[in-house]
């Protein structure tokens, strides 16, 4: 539990989208410090102190500032474990989940963005071996159980559902059953719905205010 203040840094439609939504799952008060990314406002000066690289999400927490959608989940998760979403130390879950949410940063965006903009590095140079190899280990591991860990959600598929549901809007991703069950089973939360619907309207209104 935590006294100090969170602001979550963040912009509709984005990979904060997701964060918003965990905030949502895990019950938890939050400012939303919200950027027209359209406008720029993400390469602000004020905002760049926050995050050099001037990308979002990021989340300040009292004096803490953490950047980068992995980092900020496991964070809050840690930081809310009564919410019963995070495999904590000590759960026999704990490793499989450090292992995919590193997995989902290390591997699967970078073999994302690569098979987005045509780039193929060599198997055995690339951190995540090949695009094939990444996509037949993720849909192995969600055709185990309905979560990523098993028959309950945790952090991990908050995570996961939000990323692989706009990889299958942009067929960035094989449309294979087992990763649109997935997504349909985690996005079809009730915090999905809020965040998307409050999103829409965001968007609109910074989209007239571009
Ligand atoms: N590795 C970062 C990536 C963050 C990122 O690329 N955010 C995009 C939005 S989805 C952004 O802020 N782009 C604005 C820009 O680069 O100007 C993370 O996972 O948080």
């Amino acid at each position: 539990m935590t006294s100090d203040k969170l602001t979550l840094h963040y912009a509709p439609r984005s990979r904060a989208s997701a964060t918003r939504v965990l905030l949502d799952e895990l019950g938890t008060p939050c400012d939303l410090h919200v950027l027209n990314m359209r406008k720029g406002e993400q390469k602000s000066p004020d905002f760049l102190a926050i995050n050099p690289l001037g990308k979002v999400p990021a989340l300040s927490h009292g004096n803490t500032v953490v950047t980068e959608s992995i980092a900020i989940a496991l964070y809050l998760g840690d930081l809310f474990p009564n919410a019963g979403l995070t495999p904590m130390p000590g759960d026999p879950r704990r490793g499989a989940y450090l292992r995919w949410m590193t997995f989902y940063a290390a591997s699967f965006e970078p073999a994302l963005m690569d098979r987005m903009i045509g780039h193929v590095p060599p198997a055995n140079e690339s951190a995540y071996g090949t695009f094939d190899q990444v996509i037949e280990v993720l849909a192995d591991q969600l055709a185990r159980a309905p979560y990523i860990l098993g028959e309950n959600i945790t952090v991990a598929d908050i995570q996961w559902g939000a990323s692989l549901q706009w990889a299958l809007n942009f067929k960035a991703i094989p449309e294979l059953p087992v990763f649109r069950d997935y997504a349909l089973r985690v996005t079809s939360r009730a915090s999905f719905q809020r965040v998307f619907e409050d999103e829409a309207r965001l968007d609109a209104a910074q989209d007239a205010a571009a």
